[in-house]
């Protein structure tokens, strides 16, 4: 796949530059509010890399998706708080760092049925549902099987979907599928998909056959709600399991890929097209509704797509994948559309997370005084806004951590031995993290610790243990990353 490095480091370096100077006086006078609150739509991809759009420099196009990012804000430096999916979604439903209350670890195999979100955390849902919101999710949960988690008692009134972290899109039989591995040929890998309260699919809290297709359920179902719920503000999150394997795609969207060679990227990139494919539809029937304007459509993804689908997505040019703190894991598109309100055209750098979703849209549906560690992007991304963003972002899933500011990023990984080994980045010049300069700038290293470690004591520990420790070599050092 050809893509061009330098111009792409380009891209991400240029907006910091543009943002900065994009600041200045006169930008303390926000716009007046449109009358009628928003709607607002959260479309959340799962593992989807940073480069696997074309509005972030994939050589495969993404024309639904980019068209929503060229009618809204592109933005560069937004970051998931955890580099794998339900740290991440934890941090996204509340709008807190996950770990302020135990959400440190990835959820999964017996853990899910014991743990998951603190039930008496508020999640964005509830806060719009209580601000007289109709809200739906549809799509992947994976913060919890146990009853008191379940979504619709956690702030939506209608849930479709699963609540595990993995499901087939599809049953591996059927003839407009195509699976890889191939069923025949890896039959245990397959077993990991049988059916259980992780991947049974529900409509609210009861089970139903699975859909002949997930991903183009999960968007004929997100229109039916824009349709139903036009006449009232609401809130609606379609969390897409795609492209998160299992690597399977229809033979439809396979036929307008069939020029790539590799059987991994084929799946991989009709899975991607019928993720695109789900976000035009989803703003066509905003249109079709009449409310496209006075509502806010945010496009994101969970964390950066995984090194185990051989090469089949791209984070390039960061370095890193799901799973590791480096820039591939947790650096990830982001995309605001909101006509109202938002001006279409810009490409902004700085610091945004995903804590920001729910702080946004409290914001725009009224909602007073909500707890959390995310800003309100909507002012700072009018015509008149200020480019400024977040001074830090922090991780941690203990023994790895790291904290990032505009310019450094000091992140820690335990060796084999369990002893830490820390390295320090500057991102505005080295955004592939290629240079580890902790013994150059040892202050800035000491300065940023410090601030991790009074951010650190802000936390709660974690709920539950993790087994998830992969090995990641960072400029040569074989270390463990935890998650
Ligand atoms: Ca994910």
């Amino acid at each position: 796949m050809p893509i061009n490095r330098s111009a792409l480091i380009s891209f991400l370096l240029l907006p910091v530059l543009a943002s900065c100077a994009m600041t200045g006086p006169g930008s303390e006078t926000p716009e007046p509010l449109v009358e009628g609150r928003p709607n607002v739509v959260i479309i959340v991809a799962d593992d989807l890399g940073s480069a696997d759009l074309s509005i972030y420099g994939s050589s495969f196009r993404t024309p639904e998706i980019d068209a929503l990012a060229r009618e809204g804000v592109v933005l560069t430096s937004a970051y998931a708080t955890a580099a794998v999916c339900s740290p991440s979604r934890a941090a996204l439903m509340t709008g807190r760092y996950q770990q302020r209350f135990g959400f440190e670890y990835q959820l999964e195999g017996e853990t899910q049925k014991r743990f998951g979100i603190d039930t008496s955390q508020r999640t964005l849902a509830q806060d719009l549902k209580d601000a007289g919101y109709r809200t739906a999710l549809i799509g992947k949960w994976h913060l919890g099987l146990s009853p008191e988690r379940h979504p619709n008692r956690m702030g939506f009134d209608e849930f479709y979907g699963f609540r595990g972290g993995q499901a087939l899109f599809a049953t591996t039989d059927d003839p407009d599928i195509v699976s890889w591995p191939p069923p025949g040929e890896n039959d245990q890998y397959w077993k990991t998909y049988a059916a259980s309260d992780a991947t049974a699919f529900l409509e609210q809290d009861q089970p139903i056959p699975p859909p002949h297709h997930a991903t183009d359920e999960f968007t004929s179902r997100a229109v039916k709600f824009i349709r139903s719920a036009k006449d009232d503000p609401f809130l609606l999150v379609v969390t897409y399991s795609t492209p998160h394997v299992p690597l399977q795609a229809t033979r439809d969207h396979l036929a307008r890929v069939s020029d790539i060679q590799d059987p991994n990227q084929r799946i991989y990139r009709a899975m991607v097209n019928e993720l695109d494919r789900g976000v035009g539809a989803i703003r066509q029937a905003l249109n079709d509704a009449g409310v496209s304007k006075n509502t806010l459509v945010i496009f994101t993804s969970d964390n950066g797509c995984p090194d185990y689908i051989n090469g089949a997505c791209s984070n390039r040019p960061l370095s890193g994948w799901k799973r590791h703190l480096l820039e591939g894991g947790i650096r990830v598109p982001f995309i605001m559309n909101w006509p109202d309100r938002i001006s279409a055209g810009q490409v902004r750098g700085g610091l945004v997370s995903l804590l920001d979703i729910a702080a946004t849209a409290r914001a725009a549906a009224g909602v007073k005084n909500a707890r959390g560690d995310g800003e309100d992007l909507a002012p700072r991304l009018e015509k008149s806004g200020t480019a400024h963003g977040h001074d830090r972002l922090y991780w941690k899933s203990w023994p790895s951590y790291a904290i990032r500011d505009p310019k450094w990023k000091l992140m820690g990984n335990a060796d084999a031995d369990g002893v830490m080994v820390r390295m320090l980045f500057d991102l505005q010049n080295d955004p592939e993290e290629l240079h580890d300069l902790i013994d150059k700038h040892p202050d800035e290293a000491a300065r940023l610790q410090a601030e991790w470690d009074e951010w650190n004591r802000s936390l709660v520990p974690g709920l539950w243990p993790t087994n998830k420790i992969f090995d990641v070599t960072i400029n040569g050092r074989a270390l463990k990353a935890v998650n």
